[in-house]
């Protein structure tokens, strides 16, 4: 499939349906003359579009994208730095809720919420951070009873290892390309927080998810780089089973784990897609119209750009054990 959006650099897609179409709340990547590192600064993104489509064809010829323009910049938000990195949305009680990472002014990355009457918005930041957020890559999932949570973290650039002491310890010792190694030495989980029925806070503490071995019954281990939680959480429920989504990073794989709680455990499962061109892949799946969607990134109209992506989309299938088959990139 060819990229959904041409006119624009977008990425890590968090796909939605709301009012019976798809809404997009993508990364909108940028040049820059920063130089390629493995603390991702290259990834300088300073405003976020929306983007809806009425209908996801799987025909030849792709489908129509309506870009809402942009919903918030930088500038908008009292406490960011930069880079604005991957969002995500939700909607409770008529309102829409736009999460976003960011640094702060002191360079260290905390996750916002900015809200919104419509899905395509505007968006007001509120003038903080979430309390108690830090790392990236929120991903917010409302079960079937209204409970709402928020997923996030991410290894390396997105900090997670700089909490090992505890979700209000930043320890700058462990900044940059860094995490967890050696025989017997657990892979980091990512996070999960309850929000408040409001959606502008934590309910209660956030903590770790547990992604298991199903071999061992034990924790992932941090060596285990084709299988441990690297970035770009998400999560989606079948039958009453959670599927936890996630980036693999170094290795570039998306995989997934399921559990019987949107908070886990989760038993590691598979493979969702094999790598695509460019070294990050980020995801959502959504079901639309009764057919499961993968929304991802390469960088294929960049040709190869690794901080130059752009979004596509992809059918998705589960077996008749409910596992999602593996697919390959196009
Ligand atoms: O887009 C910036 C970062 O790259 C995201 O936060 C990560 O998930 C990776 O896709």
């Amino acid at each position: 499939m060819a990229p959904l959006i041409k006119h624009l650099y977008t990425a890590d897609p968090s796909a939605h349906v709301f009012n019976d179409k798809i809404y997009i709340y993508p990364s909108h990547d940028r040049e820059t003359d920063i130089k390629f590192n493995d603390n991702g600064d290259q990834y300088d993104m300073a405003d976020y579009h929306v983007f809806s489509l009425d209908t996801l064809d799987d025909g030849d010829s792709p489908p129509e994208v309506t870009d809402h323009g942009v919903v918030l910049k930088t500038e908008d938000v009292p406490w960011v730095s930069k880079q604005l990195w991957a969002p995500d949305a939700a909607t409770k009680n008529g309102k829409y809720y736009l999460y976003f990472p960011a640094r702060d002014k002191k360079g260290i990355f905390r996750i916002g919420v900015a809200v919104g009457d419509a899905p395509e918005g505007p968006f007001v930041p509120e003038p903080e951070p979430i309390n108690g957020s830090f790392s990236i890559d929120p991903a917010t999932f409302v079960d079937d009873d209204g409970s709402a949570y928020l997923y996030f973290g991410g290894l390396w650039g997105g900090q997670l290892q700089c909490y090992q002491k505890g979700n209000d310890l930043f320890d700058a010792s462990w900044s940059g390309p860094k995490e967890p190694s050696g025989e017997g030495v657990y892979a980091l989980g990512p996070k999960v927080g309850k929000l408040t029925d409001d959606m502008l806070q934590f309910d209660s503490e956030v903590r770790e998810i547990e992604i298991l071995d199903p071999a061992t019954g034990e924790k992932i281990l941090a060596d285990d780089h084709d299988r441990r939680f690297f970035e770009a959480a998400w999560m989606h429920k079948k039958d009453g089973t959670y599927y936890f989504s996630y980036s693999t990073g170094d290795t570039h794989y998306l995989c997934y784990a399921t559990g019987s709680s949107p908070t886990g455990p989760f038993t590691y499962a598979g493979r969702i897609l094999e790598p695509v061109l460019g070294w990050t892949t980020h995801h959502s799946i959504v079901e639309f119209r009764r057919r499961l969607w993968l929304f991802h990134h390469d960088c294929e109209l960049s040709g190869g750009v690794d901080h130059l992506r752009s979004v596509k989309v992809k059918e998705l299938f589960y077996d008749k054990d409910g596992k999602i088959v593996t697919e390959k990139p196009e």
